[in-house]
């Protein structure tokens, strides 16, 4: 028996090193934030390409955006990929749409509550499919999976998707993130199994 399990595995395409997992683990550090919604705000701020452009949402305002939806497994350093999630929310795209960066920005930092960070290049945020979603497969995020907002980046690994993300810093440098400082790959391919700092070439991260 197993059939199901094989034809699953068949169907994915595994990074090297990933295991596929069932069900939906939570993974984070640190606590489950409260949402308080007259506080919550999206904000995007550094270096704007307009000053005047409008640069923070309210809850309202954001799921109000244009909703896409994308699917893309969630591959989690520890070595689990959680396959085929529908996400749905704001494409980043939308984002850089109306708040444009400048245009010396190369990288971006994703902050979440508790000043959880995340820093990746300005093009692995611009994907097509990476998406501040706000539901998977239908429903709602739930608390301990990043309600109400969490970024997707298909093609990274997932600590590179910040869960109760509050806000985009526009950099025109690089700098690391909560991860990315605490040893692990600044860039985090993993189909490049770009898993820990050690293994970075010269020009993929800043000087630790
Ligand atoms: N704010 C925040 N977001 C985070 C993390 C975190 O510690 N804090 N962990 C990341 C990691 S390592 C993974 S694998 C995914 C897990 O998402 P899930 O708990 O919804 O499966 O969230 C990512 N987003
Ligand atoms: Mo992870």
């Amino acid at each position: 028996m197993g059939q199901p399990e094989s034809r699953e595995r068949e169907q994915y395409e595994l990074p090297p090193g990933q295991r596929l997992q069932r069900g939906w683990p939570v993974t984070h550090y640190g606590p489950v934030p409260k949402f308080k919604p007259d506080r919550w705000e999206f904000r995007i701020f550094g270096a704007l390409a307009d000053a005047a452009a409008r640069d923070r949402w309210s809850l309202e305002e954001f799921t109000a955006l244009p909703y896409t939806t994308v699917v893309a497994d969630l591959h989690c350093v520890t070595k689990y990929t959680m396959p085929g999630a529908e996400w749905g929310g704001v494409a980043t795209r939308e984002i850089l749409e109306l708040a444009p960066p400048a245009p010396d920005v190369t990288h971006v930092m994703v902050w979440a509550e508790y000043g959880f960070s995340s820093n990746m290049r300005l093009s692995d945020f611009a994907s097509e499919r990476s998406i501040f979603a706000t539901h998977k497969d239908g429903d709602p995020l739930t608390a301990e999976h990043g309600f109400p907002v969490r970024l997707i980046v298909p093609h990274l690994y997932a600590w590179k998707g910040p869960k109760w993300v509050r806000g985009i810093e526009y950099m025109t440098a690089d700098r690391r993130g909560f991860w990315e400082e605490r040893g692990y790959h600044n860039v985090g391919d993993p189909w490049r199994e770009q898993r820990y700092s050690y293994q970075e070439e010269p020009g993929e991260g800043p000087e630790l």
